[in-house]
């Protein structure tokens, strides 16, 4: 059999390097699309990149944007690829809010891009599809636990936008027999996860404060429950989803779920400090057992204008037709990136501008982000 070829879009993100690494692994050709951008986006993959004229290179990148359909259409003619992840999207749900048209641009519109760039180049009968769809579908609880059959109701215009690309996904199943399908994954971390989603945003804050570079960690629902994992697993379960004979949709989760308090606890715990809890709302505070120090703070900034209570995934079908189980339980994950922060401080790389504008964030109330 000839080498496969596998083309990534958001090859940069933390899934695109994770899923570079299995494929490259396995013995593919990977060619992943990275945007355009004015400092250097690519630190999460530099370390597979080699100049494309070594011998043997593997691993090829290319410019492009899920919003620009003539370049995709040119990146898919050139690469030629047996498979297709799509990974790429404006992620974060809180940004989606402040930049509704473009992440639905992006998510939603640039699935269709990718899907009508394979049919006009008569690519159906040869490329297989991977949709990075989300347990945001799900968002306002309908049941739980939540499964393919689980009626979604989205609850920010990031999964709305999701909404559209599942649908465009399993339409063109159906309609051009393209070997497309959607996994619905649930949240799954690693230190390799962006700094502003909440995991990394502890991990790090908790680093910061046990090197004394940051004073107080403010998040905002710490009541909001997620069905975390390690996005390493969740990679091989994408591979797993698109290597199927007939094209499906899957569920992968842990079944299990978590506040994002109790994550704050393991955190510190990681860092040996003991959080202890009062108020309540907004007015809750985390504070240190031994020394009375507050350490966590709730800023309503961080609210969302509609929240995602509660997800809690059945991965029974992924289990079962797919063999995937996640194999990283919350405590192994969070010990993982906690470590990982606290070295990449011990190190020095806390001088990075990028953490001291954070422990500046934190200090001074008019520079704090808003997400
Ligand atoms: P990241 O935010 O880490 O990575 C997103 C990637 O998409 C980055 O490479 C980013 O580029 C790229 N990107 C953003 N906008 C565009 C655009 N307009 N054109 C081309 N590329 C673009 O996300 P994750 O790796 O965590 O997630 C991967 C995918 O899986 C996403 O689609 C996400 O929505 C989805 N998902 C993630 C889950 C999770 O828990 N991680 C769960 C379920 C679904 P750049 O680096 O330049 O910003
Ligand atoms: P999520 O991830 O919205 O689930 O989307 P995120 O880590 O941003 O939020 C998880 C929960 O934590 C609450 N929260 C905070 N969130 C952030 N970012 N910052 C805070 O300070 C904070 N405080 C509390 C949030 O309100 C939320 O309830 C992720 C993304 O990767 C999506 O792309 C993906 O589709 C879903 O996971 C599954």
């Amino acid at each position: 059999m000839s080498q496969r070829v596998a083309l990534i879009t958001g090859v940069t993100g933390q899934d695109g390097a994770y899923l570079a690494e299995l494929l490259l692994s396995k013995g593919y050709i990977v060619h992943g699309i990275k945007r355009r951008s004015s400092s250097f986006n690519t630190a999460r993959i530099d370390h597979m990149y080699v100049d494309r004229h070594t011998e043997g290179a593997r691993f090829f990148l290319h410019y492009g944007d899920l919003t620009d359909g003539s370049n995709l259409i040119r990146i898919l003619q050139e690469t030629q690829p047996d498979e297709v992840y799509n990974l790429g999207a404006q992620s974060h749900v809180a940004v989606s809010f402040e930049t509704p048209e473009y992440t639905a641009n992006g998510d939603g519109i640039g699935t269709l891009r990718i899907l009508e760039a394979i049919r006009i180049l008569g690519m159906e009968k040869r490329t297989r599809f991977y949709q990075a769809s989300t347990s945001e579908l799900y968002g306002k609880v309908q049941a739980v636990p939540q499964d393919e059959e689980t009626p979604f109701y989205p609850r920010s215009p990031y999964a709305a936008a999701k909404l559209y690309a599942y649908w465009i996904t399993v339409n063109y199943r159906e309609a051009y027999g393209i070997h497309a399908s959607n996994g619905i994954l649930f949240n799954h971390e690693s230190p390799r996860r962006g700094e502003t989603f909440v995991t990394r945003k502890i991990s790090r804050g908790v680093a910061a404060i046990h090197h004394g570079l940051q004073d107080c960690l403010y998040l905002g629902n710490l009541d909001a429950q997620r069905d975390w994992g390690h996005a390493r697993d969740y990679v091989e379960g994408m591979w797993r989803i698109v290597q199927q004979d007939q094209p499906d949709d899957f569920v992968l989760a842990t079944g299990t779920t978590h506040t994002v308090r109790k994550f704050v606890e393991l955190a510190f715990a990681e860092a040996g400090i003991n959080i202890e809890w009062s108020g309540s709302g907004v007015d809750e505070i985390g504070r240190c057992s031994k020394t009375g120090r507050v350490l966590v703070q709730v800023d309503p900034a961080y609210f969302r204008p509609t929240e995602v209570e509660l997800l809690l995934g059945n991965p029974a079908k992924a289990r079962a037709k797919l063999g995937w189980r996640h194999t990283v339980e919350l405590p192994e994950l969070v010990s993982e990136m906690v470590r990982t922060d606290l070295d990449s401080i011990a190190k020095g790389n806390a001088l990075l501008d990028r953490e001291l504008d954070t422990s500046l964030r934190q200090r001074s109330p008019r520079l704090k982000a808003t997400v």
